[in-house]
This record gives structure tokens, sequence and C-alpha cells, in this order.
């Protein structure tokens, strides 16, 4: 077909049917679709303008001034109509039917505390009925608090990389290296170094280890409790225990002390617990401090005596609500935390 001719018949088709298409429009979507459909980057106008460059160059002025009217006309009608339609809509909403206030509004479930933190707070609850005073302490400690100071022989295999998440890379023993705290006994240094006994303290929160399996999590949380005077035997520490345990479980629970050793107390022990009919599990670790830690906090062995405690508050929950896995407790799945 000539050019010409060819731009002249698209030239009147567009004109003979845009009105209906824009008018037909019934929603902003629909009216963008149409307009596009005309003038966006593949619209018929627009594809038809590309082909000005064969129509002859003593028609091309005339008929693209022709063009650029008709798209100028389609402009106004598509803001007209794009006007139109928001006023309708704002129309509809305000004429509409109204809000009804009656309908119920939509559930917001309350949430509650993690098990762990009621745990926590229970046990510091018991403690400071007992007379203990709550001490705070950063997760981030150094090599000195976590390990010398409590004594451990520098090639302890606690200290190894093996156990500990190292935050600094200075020499694996220097003591001024960081690492998240393996356990809460770091406070008793803490504390021990501020202030002369006696004191009775307790400090609860989370500590990291290389540890991963039904009962171990590589961050769990711990309440360590200690107390210093001039006589302290570890008859002491059993009847705090015992009375603590009593509390916590109710009297049924049965409790058991294990020997075991920890370098910073001398005698060490173990306590596991078992609800009638369940199976055992070893929630802490205790023992008379060890006369080396009074010396490296400045106290004299001679004259104080002491005991200390350290209790796995998730074992604690697990043996309480009767949790089978660690993991569940750190999951955060809703279903399972909103079942205590
Ligand atoms: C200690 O951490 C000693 N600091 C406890 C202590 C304090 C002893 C004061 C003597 C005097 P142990 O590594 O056994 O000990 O950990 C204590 C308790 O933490 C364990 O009995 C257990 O209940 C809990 N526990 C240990 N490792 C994990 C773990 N990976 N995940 C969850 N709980 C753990």
């Amino acid at each position: 077909m000539d050019p010409v001719e060819k731009f002249e018949t698209g030239l009147r088709a567009v004109r003979a049917e845009y009105r209906e298409a824009l008018e037909g429009a019934a929603d902003e979507q629909s009216l963008r679709a149409a307009n596009a459909r005309l003038v966006g980057p593949n619209g018929r106008l627009t594809q038809l303008m590309k082909g000005m460059r064969e129509v002859p160059a003593d028609r091309r002025r005339e008929l693209g001034r022709a063009a650029n009217a008709l798209k100028a006309e389609i402009a106004q009608l598509f803001e007209g109509r794009l006007e139109a339609i928001a006023r309708a809509a704002l129309e509809a909403e305000l004429t509409g039917p109204a809000l009804d206030p009656t309908l119920p509004g939509r559930q917001v479930p309350p949430g509650h505390l993690h098990a762990i933190t009621r745990v926590k707070h229970e046990l510091l609850d018991i403690f400071t009925s007992l007379g203990f005073e709550v001490a705070d302490a950063p997760e981030a400690d150094t090599h000195e608090r976590c390990f010398d100071m409590l004594a451990f022989p520098p090639d302890h295999p606690a200290t190894d990389m093996q156990d500990t998440f190292f935050l600094t890379h200075t020499d694996e023993g220097d003591p001024v290296t960081t690492l998240l705290r393996t356990h809460t006994s770091t406070v008793q240094i803490r504390e021990m170094s501020r202030r002369p006994p006696p004191l009775a303290i307790v400090s609860a929160g989370a500590v990291f280890r290389r540890d991963d399996d039904r009962t171990h999590s590589p961050m769990f949380h711990q309440l360590e409790g200690f107390l210093v005077d001039e006589e302290v035997s570890f008859t002491h520490l059993q009847g705090v225990l015992r009375v603590f345990l009593e509390r916590l479980f109710g009297a049924d629970i049965e409790v058991r002390f294990r020997p075991s050793y920890f370098p910073f107390v001398e005698p060490g022990a173990e306590v596991d617990v078992r609800r009638p009919g369940g199976e055992w599990m070893e929630i802490l670790g205790c023992g008379m401090i060890h006369a080396q830690v009074f010396e490296n906090v400045g106290y004299d062995p001679e004259k104080v005596r002491g005991f200390a405690f350290g209790l796995g508050i998730d074992r604690i929950a697990m043996v309480k609500y009767g949790i089978p896995n660690i993991k569940l407790l750190f999951d955060n799945d809703v279903r399972f935390l909103a079942s205590f």
C-alpha cells in the first residue's frame, strides 16, 4: 500500500475508535491499559508515527501535524476520564453503605513471655526470697574471667577452640582474649573481685558453647548462685538446693547428687532430677568454692568459705514442661510456644 494511504487509513481508524476505547474503560486499570494500546510504546498511534519515515517529504509535515493533534486529543480525553473515575470512586465511598461498627474486630492474639523467660523469673524469685541478691553481667567476657581466674589449667579441654566462640584472635590462652562466656561462673569472679564477703548472689543469662544435640544447644541459659561467708559448708549448699528444687518442682521431685569435677570447686557435684516415673536430667553443677579462686579474687582462703552452683535454665524448662528436645525452645514455632 502507498505509505501515505496507509498512514491516512491508520489515522482514520484510530480517530474513529479511540473515544469508545477510553470511554468504555470502567476503572483506572482498564483505562490505563486502553490508553497504552493507543499511545503506549507499542500503541497503534505510536507504531503509525514510526512509519512516518516512509511518507514522502512533501506530505510529512501535514500528516505529522494531524497525528500530533490526534495524540493531544487522546491525552486530553485520557486525563479527563482518569479524573472522572477517581471522582466516581470517592463518591461511591462517601455515599455507599456506612462502616458497620458492630462487626466483630480482627482478633490480635495476646502474646506471653517465652518459657525460658518465665522459668528464669521463677528461679530468681525463689532465690531472692531466700536472701540472694541479683547481679547482672555481660555475655562477652575475657578468657581470664571465664577460665584462668576460675583455676582452669591452661590446657584444660573446656578452653579449647572446640568448646568456645572466641571474639578476638589473639593467642588462644591470652588472658585478655574476649569470647562469648561458656558459663555464668564469670559472675563469681566479677562480683568477688569488686567487694568483700559476706555475699549471696544469683545471676542469670545466656551462655554459649559448641554443643548441639537433644539436650545441648549452642546458646543456652544458666543461673549462677554463690554464697561466701565465714562458716559455710557443703550441707548448706545441699540445703539451699533442696529447698529450691522442692519449691520449683514440688515435694515429689527426686534429687540425686553425683560427685563431679570442676576446677573452681572442691569438692564438686552434679545434680540430676527426675519426676516420678520420668528420666533423670542433669540440671546443675555445684561445689565448695576452691581456695585458688579465693586467692585469685583477693580473699583470704583461710578466713572464708563459700559454695557455688550453676544451673541450666533450659533443662529446667524441659523437665518442668515435659519438653523432649531443647531445640523446640528456640525454633520459634508459635504453635509450640503458645502451649505453655
Ligand atoms: C558449668 O557450666 C559450671 N560453671 C557449673 C558450676 C557452677 C559448677 C558453680 C560448680 C560451681 P556444666 O558445664 O555442667 O557446668 O553446665 C551446667 C549446667 O548447664 C548443666 O548441668 C546443664 O543443665 C546445663 N548445660 C550445659 N551445657 C548445656 C547445653 N549445651 N545446652 C543446654 N544446657 C546445658
